[in-house]
This record gives structure tokens, C-alpha cells and sequence, in this order.
């Protein structure tokens, strides 16, 4: 017997323990790092101010989109919002909402992006928006040059680049150009949702979005009113300060306590938190139940288990899971109860109604017109000739809710049914379903010209654009 066996075994036993190493998900290898240089043009995009299926607006979240390659558009503007009853804001957006619309995608996929400043483009009839100025995108869910990608575009001009998912989590996109904060103040930022490569581990019967952001506001120094309410406008002494007026969940003092986001007994939602900031932290908390799962910055590696609370800086997020026990109303709150007393508060209840048609309909403010002259006399046709039978975003009258007709039907079906509704009575298998469901009322011809249809067209392509809102 070798006198070096015992050795040899020992030296052996060290390696095996050594050896199977689980492959590591973040390897360098499995990455994108070479992104393409971004491209700066003088085009302008005349067309919806944010784009792509990946698209979410507001607090529900759309399943993932399987395509690879994510085309995302989200053009800035400046406009008037609406951040508490009656407070009208001069805000700076993306995609024309404040948060701007959230992007779901998944580890390896590549995001397309593009972005065309628009802060120069007139609201009709309102003269009180910020003078133009420049703005860019700062994707933190991107590893890229910021000199390249992040490089601040004039009115008019429209910047692409493009850049692939390395890691899961939910991640902040804001504009960054100077004064940052005052950039992120009046509204520039979102989320970007990066499932696992795999989906995530569990599986959850809900799933929403819930950004929270404080604004800085005065009444406009100018005096200047808005549909006869007055014009607020950033108070920079108060940013500077961290001395915030509002702050709240998802762009809307106390937006979703009148509008509660629905669960049932029994089922676990999934709650993605980003605290924007910019200058608060968030405690976040949801009365009534306990976070089974916490994924911090939203990756399934970070996690902990049975979690009141979450602390999250500026720009940091967690994933949330907890279960509802019992019908109730479940606080979500920033624990931090002066930052919930300025606005930050919301509720999951078990007690609203299905939500899914009130949510996918688009609550358009009387003061939101389109800007394409086509679309905006297919308005004026629309309400003097279509309001007795239709509704838009307000549900069924004699006849459908034209809200989300463009992606029910095609541009030429549309057509075809605005010119010959009685033929297409007779021919068309899907018209003829919709007879049936109308109680069998057939639409009368409204002798709508060529032109006047292409603006109808106009005007229900401009109504699909606009973000759907839960408040
Ligand atoms: C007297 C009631 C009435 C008026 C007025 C009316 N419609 Fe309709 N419309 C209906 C009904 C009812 C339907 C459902 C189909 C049916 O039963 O014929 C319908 C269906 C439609 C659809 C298809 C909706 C879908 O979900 O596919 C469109 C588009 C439409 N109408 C556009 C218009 C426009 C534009 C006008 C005005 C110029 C107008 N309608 C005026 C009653 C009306
Ligand atoms: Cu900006």
C-alpha cells in the first residue's frame, strides 16, 4: 500500500469539494457590452408620444411582451398636470405622464429606444408650459457610455440607441440633463422592469407598479391660470431644501385611495416599488399583511423573507409579495408618516369592483385635445354627431365604447364600417356579431364623407395613444 495514499486522497477530496461551482447568472460571458453608438437626428416624430407593446401606463401591469427586441418610444413634452384635486402642474414628461409609462422586458432582451424633444410642440389652448429646453434619457437599467447614450437633444431632434438587459430588477429611467433635479422635480422618470432570464420564482395572481415621487410646488408667480384654476410651477427653494409639498404614489395625491387597486381573498399580489425621489427615502409598508417575499431592487437574489417594511433610498426599489388574508382594505403606506400625510398613501382592497375594463379605459380630461388638426376636427365631428350613441372611456351607450377601437379593429375595417355600416351588417361576420350584442340595433349611416372618416380615424388613433389612468 502507497504511504501517499491518505495524501493523494486528501489532496483529491479537496479538489471535488472545489470543483462544481454553480455557473454564475451575471457572468461576463452571458452579457452584452457592446452596444451600438447612439444616433442623433433632426427628425421629428409626429406620431403618439410613447410607443411599444412593452408599454404600461399607471398602476396595472401588462404581461411581458415575448419579443426579443423591444422598440420603445417615449418622446418628451411639456404639459399641465394634474398632481391633487384641483393642482395643476407645469410638468415635464415622457411619454406625456407623469411617471412616464413603465417597460417590462427580461433578462437578454434588447431594448430599441427612441426619443424625439417635443417640449416645444403647443398644447392648444394652453400658453402656461415651460419655455423648450433640452432633455435626455438615463436608463439605469443600461450599461453604456453616458457620454453617448445619455447626451442631452434640443427641440426637435430625436436621439435612437439601443442596449441589452444584463441583470434583473426594476429600475429607475430618468432625464439627466442639468439641473438634474429640477429635471426629475417636474416629472422626467419611470420604471424599467427586468423579469429573471427564467420568470421569477413564484407565481402571483396580481401585479402592479407603484412609483413613488414628491413635487415642489408654488402658484405661479405670473399669476396664470389654467381652465380658471391657478398654474403651479416648480419652487426651487423648496427642492433645494428637500422640502417637498406633495409626495405620492404613481404621480396622484392619494390616487389610489379613491381608486383602490383590486385583490381577492387569498391571492398574493406582486408589488413593484421605485422610489424616485429625488431627494426622500420611502418606508414602504402595506397595512394589514406581511411581505412574504421581499426582492430588493427587484431581483430574486436580493431576498428576504416576512418583511413589514421596506426601506428604499432615491432610486432604489424592491419587489414585494404578501398575501391578502381577509376582505379589507390593505394601506400601502410610506412609513415615514410625513411623506404619507403629503399624499403617499393607497390601498389594495378586495372591495372594488373587476377594475380591468374601468382601467383600460382612458379617463381623458375634458382639457386634453389632440394636436393634429385632422384629429382634432374628428373631435368636433365625433361630439356633435357620435356622442348620442357612444361614449369615449365612459362605457357601452346604444353602442360601443370607441375607446381601444383602433386595436380592436383594423384602420380599413373601420373604415369600411363608417362608410357602409348597413352592408357591413350583411357581409361581415364580425360586425354582424356585434349587431347581436347591440341588442340588435343597427347603426344608422351617419353619410359620412371620405375626408371626415379619415378624421374620426385620426381622432380614435389619438384617443388609443393617451395613457389610461386609475384615477
Ligand atoms: C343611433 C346610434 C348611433 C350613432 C348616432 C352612431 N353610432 Fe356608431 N354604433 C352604433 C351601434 C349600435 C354600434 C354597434 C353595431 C351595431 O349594432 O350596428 C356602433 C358601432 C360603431 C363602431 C364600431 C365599434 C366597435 O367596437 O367596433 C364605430 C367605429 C362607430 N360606431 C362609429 C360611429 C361614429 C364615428 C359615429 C358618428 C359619426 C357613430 N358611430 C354614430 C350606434 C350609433
Ligand atoms: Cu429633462
Amino acid at each position: 500500500m502507497n504511504k501517499y495514499l491518505p495524501l493523494i486522497c486528501a489532496f483529491l477530496l479537496a479538489a471535488c469539494q472545489k470543483t462544481p461551482t454553480a455557473p454564475d447568472p451575471y457572468a461576463i460571458s452571458t452579457m452584452d457590452l457592446k452596444p451600438v453608438p447612439a444616433k442623433v437626428t433632426s427628425e421629428r416624430h409626429k406620431g403618439a408620444f410613447a410607443e411599444g407593446a412593452s408599454l404600461s401606463m399607471g398602476a396595472v401591469l401588462k404581461p411581458l411582451d415575448p419579443s426579443a427586441i423591444k422598440t420603445v418610444r417615449l418622446d418628451t413634452t411639456h404639459k399641465i398636470i394634474e398632481i391633487a384635486p384641483g393642482v395643476k402642474f407645469s410638468a415635464w414628461t415622457f411619454g406625456d405622464t407623469v411617471p412616464g409609462p413603465t417597460v417590462r422586458a427580461r433578462v437578454g432582451d434588447k431594448i430599441r429606444f427612441v426619443m424625439t424633444n417635443r417640449s416645444d410642440e403647443p398644447v392648444p389652448g394652453v400658453r402656461v408650459t415651460a419655455a423648450p429646453m433640452m432633455h435626455s434619457m438615463d436608463f439605469h437599467a443600461a450599461m453604456v457610455s453616458p457620454q453617448d447614450k445619455y447626451r442631452s437633444i434640443a427641440p426637435g431632434q430625436t436621439i435612437e440607441f439601443e442596449f441589452t438587459l444584463n441583470y434583473p430588477g426594476i429600475f429607475m429611467y430618468h432625464c439627466g440633463t442639468p439641473m438634474i433635479l429640477e429635471h426629475i422635480a417636474s416629472g422626467m422618470y419611470g420604471a424599467v422592469i427586468v423579469e429573471p432570464r427564467n420568470g421569477y420564482p413564484t407565481k402571483a395572481d396580481r401585479e402592479y407598479v407603484v412609483v413613488q415621487s414628491e413635487f415642489y410646488i408654488k402658484p405661479d408667480p405670473g399669476k396664470q391660470k389654467v381652465d380658471g384654476a391657478p398654474l403651479y410651477v416648480l419652487d426651487t427653494d423648496r427642492l433645494r431644501d428637500s422640502r417637498p409639498t406633495h409626495t405620492v404614489f404613481n404621480g396622484v395625491h392619494n390616487g389610489m385611495v379613491k381608486n383602490p387597486l383590486p385583490a381577492k381573498v387569498g391571492e398574493r399580489v406582486r408589488m413593484h416599488v421605485l422610489n424616485v425621489g429625488p431627494s426622500k427615502t420611502s418606508s414602504f409598508h402595506v397595512v394589514g399583511t406581511i411581505f412574504d417575499r421581499v426582492w430588493f431592487e427587484g431581483n430574486p437574489d436580493n431576498q428576504f423573507r416576512g418583511m413589514q417594511t421596506v426601506l428604499l433610498g432615491s432610486s432604489n426599489s424592491a419587489t414585494v409579495e404578501f398575501l391578502i388574508p381577509e376582505e379589507g382594505s390593505y394601506i400601502m403606506v410610506d412609513h415615514h408618516f410625513a411623506n404619507a400625510s403629503q399624499g403617499a398613501i393607497g390601498l389594495v382592497s378586495t372591495a372594488t369592483k373587476p377594475p380591468a375594463k374601468e382601467l383600460e379605459h382612458h379617463n381623458i380630461p375634458a382639457t386634453r385635445t389632440p394636436t393634429d388638426p385632422e384629429a382634432i376636427a374628428g373631435k368636433l365631428g365625433f361630439e356633435s354627431k357620435c356622442l348620442a350613441c357612444h361614449t369615449v372611456g365612459e362605457g357601452d351607450k346604444l353602442g360601443p365604447d370607441v375607446a381601444g377601437v383602433t386595436k380592436r379593429r383594423s384602420k380599413e375595417w373601420l373604415t369600411r364600417w363608417m362608410k357602409e355600416p348597413e352592408k357591413m351588417l350583411q357581409t361581415d361576420a364580425d360586425a354582424k356579431a356585434m349587431l347581436k350584442e347591440y341588442n340588435n340595433l343597427p347603426m344608422p349611416n351617419q353619410s359620412l364623407t371620405d375626408t371626415e372618416i379619415r378624421q374620426y380615424l385620426k381622432y380614435f388613433e389619438w384617443i388609443d395613444a393617451q395613457p389610461s389612468s386609475t384615477h
